[in-house]
């Protein structure tokens, strides 16, 4: 290859030796290679960590030839690209993932056969990385796969975190918090890019001159700065040849920090006041939807922000040094909710402050890249921070929002004349004792594209939390249905189902899922059948066997397997699936044991620390689970699990071992689900509300095929005000029952009160998520289910006919619409296209 040079840099590149071959014979070369001389070891041992590096590096390398290639193809185009900026990339592990995407999964296996071991157990070696809590940073790791899958040029940007998400360990059924230490080990699949190291800027104050020209100027001085550097995680398209790239950013402290300032005490106390900066990347916020107002959270969110942004404009002066005429048609930024919304100002400051472009300039730059998705319809979940903590520790980006605000201000009450009470509603600063800067507007009105995650989600968004900036400006408003990557969530986790599918229908599935459609005229096949319940018995199998290990409770294979796993959140109503276990519970101790169809319950899920609530809840879950699990009678026809530790490795082996998936949330409350896809396009059937993607969902399966329950956003609407819990209660002879068992003490016997609280969350009048309207159609639907799943062979069709109609469930189509709205990007080029 040619060293190439640059106009506004002076570079050369190295040429790369010859492309390493993708056999077995080579790959075990290289693995010896690692393990032998580069980690040095000798001892070959199934459970070495350096086993699993070794493999690990054979396999970057083959990445990091397609990773500088792909690199090399969007330089020399100049292409539009888009940064996906996100505060959570949840990627789990990347072994299976990436082989298989290389399309070396068999190579690998061989290679490591030779010398006596099973890949099997080296991904098992490998630590989730779980920079994420749940859907909205899976929903990013799933895009990358699908940009990567697609050879769109998109760039992920996010935070290194030192801990992940915690790790949840069950003591007396409480939920302890324990640290994630997913570093502990090393990353391999990491590279450190200290060449492209940023400074951040924090504190200090904002600062006028005039410049050269007469022109009033503004700094921001006096700064205590942060270093940002980033580690590259390379992210393989499927068997395309394309690598792009996440890039995640870590926090250090300057060679000078502050030793000045902190002199005055000791040097020593002034060296560890160091880990003031390196803290800002320590810890993932393990939060609920709810909880606001950290420092250190908005000291994340500006750092990322700012980091990616000065990233994105060092890499366009390369090669267009100060001219910024062309960068809103060359860049995108998507926010993934508003967690790194302040870019929008960070991005008119750098413009205005570094690069001496004017306002009006800056503002048509930053409104025609930033493009803004949001995931919630709980209004109390719209972030909001105190206006002096942003004067505190952003003082130049508090100047430039007010700015943003007065200019918005002003093209309101133009367009509403006098309309005070809409300006006030509007304002990016929300009035009070303590004034609040309202996030989610400055996303808004910065942006060129603001979208919601399923139809019903960026409806309500339009009719109600973003009613009058919809009334503004119509055409920025837009929806974009989630997904879930089909390579990882049915080909990698469920190879078995996914070479049954095959065989049938050849494998065009993996790279365009609509073709799972074909899968419709074998509904009724009596062999294909019988091939897809022993499958489906396999999977069972596989996750009872995980069960034990994790809980050392056997369950049976033959029982309906219902599940519901995901965060522990009041408005997902675990509740309502607690008191339909307590109703079965209820109904094999009077004696119905005869009618009940087996049934296996697992929940799973992660409250925030903070969250008292939903850690009862989880407590509440595990209590139950005793009873019903250490009661004789029980026996054979009803366990309930709580599933420890739940995380994207847990989900690969639950969803392909569900028969039933529990998606049970108030309407008009989970903005989309993104689960519910998993387990459908793995052959499960759907309980649900009509809320988020279920909708969607149903409209795809047939409603014949789907259990419906509950009610609808409008009707839920029409119920406040005059709901009561205890009437509901008294006209339900089972629900009565249900409701006496759990105070009477039954399963609290040494723990008194214990159950009051959820008791009482259900009867209250004033319930958010009025658990008890829906109890007796969700007990109806249940049955329902359970009497459907005895006609074994129509299940059996009604589940093949769901992973058929999943096809549009996959971010390759939520990505190819991103791409065609609003990000209009062309498909990167390799060489050897
Ligand atoms: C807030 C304040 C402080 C710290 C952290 C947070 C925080 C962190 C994570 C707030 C929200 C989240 C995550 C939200 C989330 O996962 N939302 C889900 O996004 C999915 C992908 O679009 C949807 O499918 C789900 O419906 C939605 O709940």
């Amino acid at each position: 290859m040619p060293a190439r040079s640059d106009k506004h840099s002076n570079t050369t590149q190295l040429p790369l030796s010859k492309d390493l071959p993708m056999t077995a014979d080579a790959i075990l070369k290289d693995f010896s290679h690692y393990f032998g001389h580069m980690l040095g070891r000798r001892t070959i041992s199934a459970d070495s960590p350096f086993l699993y590096q070794a493999v690990v590096f054979a396999a970057r390398d083959r990445l990091v030839e397609r990773w500088g290639k792909t690199r090399d193809a969007m330089e020399s185009k100049d292409n539009r690209r888009v940064s996906y900026l996100s505060l959570e990339f949840l990627m789990g592990r990347l072994l299976r993932n990436a082989l298989l995407n290389l399309g070396i999964e068999d190579e690998t296996a061989e290679a490591l056969n030779r010398i006596g071991l099973d890949l099997e157990d080296v991904y098992e070696r490998e630590r989730d990385a779980g920079l994420g809590n749940g859907g909205l940073g899976r929903l990013a790791a799933c895009f990358l796969d699908s940009c990567a899958t697609l050879k769109l040029p998109v760039l992920g940007y996010g935070i290194r975190y030192h801990y992940g998400m915690f790790h949840q360990r069950i003591e007396n059924g409480h939920q302890l918090e324990e640290p994630d230490s997913w570093l502990r080990e090393g990353f391999p699949w990491e590279i450190e890019r200290i060449e492209f190291t940023q400074a951040i800027k924090f504190g200090g104050r904002s600062n006028t001159y005039t410049d050269k020209g007469g022109i009033t100027r503004y700094q921001w001085v006096d700064t205590q700065d942060v270093l940002a550097i980033p580690f590259d995680v390379p992210i393989p398209g499927y068997e395309n040849d394309v690598v792009n790239t996440l890039r995640l950013w870590s926090a250090a402290a300057t060679d000078g920090f502050d030793l000045d300032e902190f002199n005055a005490g000791s040097y020593v106390d002034a060296v560890a006041a160091k880990n003031a900066a390196e803290n800002i990347t320590m810890v993932l916020y393990p939060n609920a939807e709810t909880e606001n107002g950290q420092e250190l959270r908005l000291r994340q969110q500006y750092f990322l922000a700012s980091a990616s942004l000065q990233d994105t404009i060092r890499y366009w002066a390369l090669h267009h040094g100060d001219d910024f005429s062309e960068f809103a048609e060359k860049n995108c930024f998507q926010l993934n909710d508003t967690h790194p919304a302040v870019a929008v100002a960070e991005l008119m400051r750098l413009l205005m402050d570094e690069h001496g472009i004017d306002w009006d300039m800056a503002w048509d730059i930053t409104r025609n890249t930033m493009a803004y998705t949001n995931h919630t319809l709980l209004p109390e979940a719209l972030e909001k921070w105190p206006v002096s903590m942003f004067r505190r520790l952003l003082p130049r980006i508090l100047d430039i929002i007010y700015e943003i605000n007065a200019r918005f201000v002003a093209e309101v009450s133009q367009r509403w004349p006098g309309d005070n009470d809409r300006i006030r509603r509007m304002s990016l600063v929300e009035e009070g004792s303590e004034p609040m800067l309202r996030m989610a507007y400055l996303a808004i009105v910065g942006s060129f594209s603001v979208n919601g995650v399923a139809a019903l989600h960026s409806k309500l968004l339009r009719e109600g939390l973003f009613r009058d900036f919809a009334d503004l400006w119509p055409e920025k408003f837009n929806n974009k249905t989630n997904g879930v990557t089909q390579r990882r969530w049915l080909a990698a986790c469920n190879q078995e189902l996914a070479a049954l599918i095959s065989e049938k229908i050849g494998n065009g599935w993996i790279t365009d899922l609509t073709q799972l459609s074909q899968l419709a005229a074998l509904a009724d096949d009596a062999n294909f059948q019988v091939a897809w319940r022993e499958v489906k018995l396999h999977n069972k199998q596989r996750l009872a066997a995980n069960i034990e290990a994790k809980t050392g409770l056997k369950i049976s294979t033959d029982s309906i397997f219902d599940v519901q796993v995901k965060r522990i959140h009041e408005y997902k109503r675990q509740l309502l699936n607690l008191l339909h276990a307590v109703h079965l519970y209820d109904r094999i101790r009077r004696g119905e044991g005869e009618q009940i169809v087996p049934r296996t319950i697992v929940i799973g899920g992660k409250a925030a620390p903070g969250y008292a609530m939903a850690k009862n809840i989880i407590k509440c879950i595990n209590n139950v689970a005793r009873v019903i699990n250490s009661d004789p009678m029980m026996a054979g026809k009803l366990q309930l699990i709580f599933y420890p530790d739940y995380n994207v490795s847990g989900m690969e082996l639950i969803c392909p071992a569900a028969d039933l998936s529990e998606q049970i949330s108030t309407a008009g409350k989970e903005a989309s689900g993104t689960g519910n896809m998993k387990f459908m396009m793995n052959g499960a059937l759907t309980i649900g509300t009509l809320d988020g993607a279920n909708v969607e969902i149903r409209e795809a399966v047939g409603a014949e095929n789907f259990f419906l329950f509950g009610l609808t956003v409008e009707q839920i609407e029409a119920l406040r005000g005059q709901y009561d819990p205890q009437v509901i209660i008294d006209a339900d002879d089972d629900f009565k029952r249900v409701m006496d068992l759990l105070d009477s003490g039954h399963f609290n016997r040494f723990e008194s009160g214990l159950m009051d609280g959820i008791s009482q969350a259900i009867r209250e009048p004033a319930d958010l998520w009025m658990t008890a309207a829906d109890f007796r159609s969700f007990v109806d639907a249940q049955t329902a289910a359970a009497e459907a799943y005895t006609e074994t062979e129509n299940w059996t069709k009604m589940s093949i006919l769901n992973t058929a109609a999943s096809g549009q469930f996959s971010t390759d189509r939520t990505m190819r619409e991103y791409n065609d709205d609003i990000w209009r990007l062309l498909p990167i080029e390799l060489d050897s296209d």
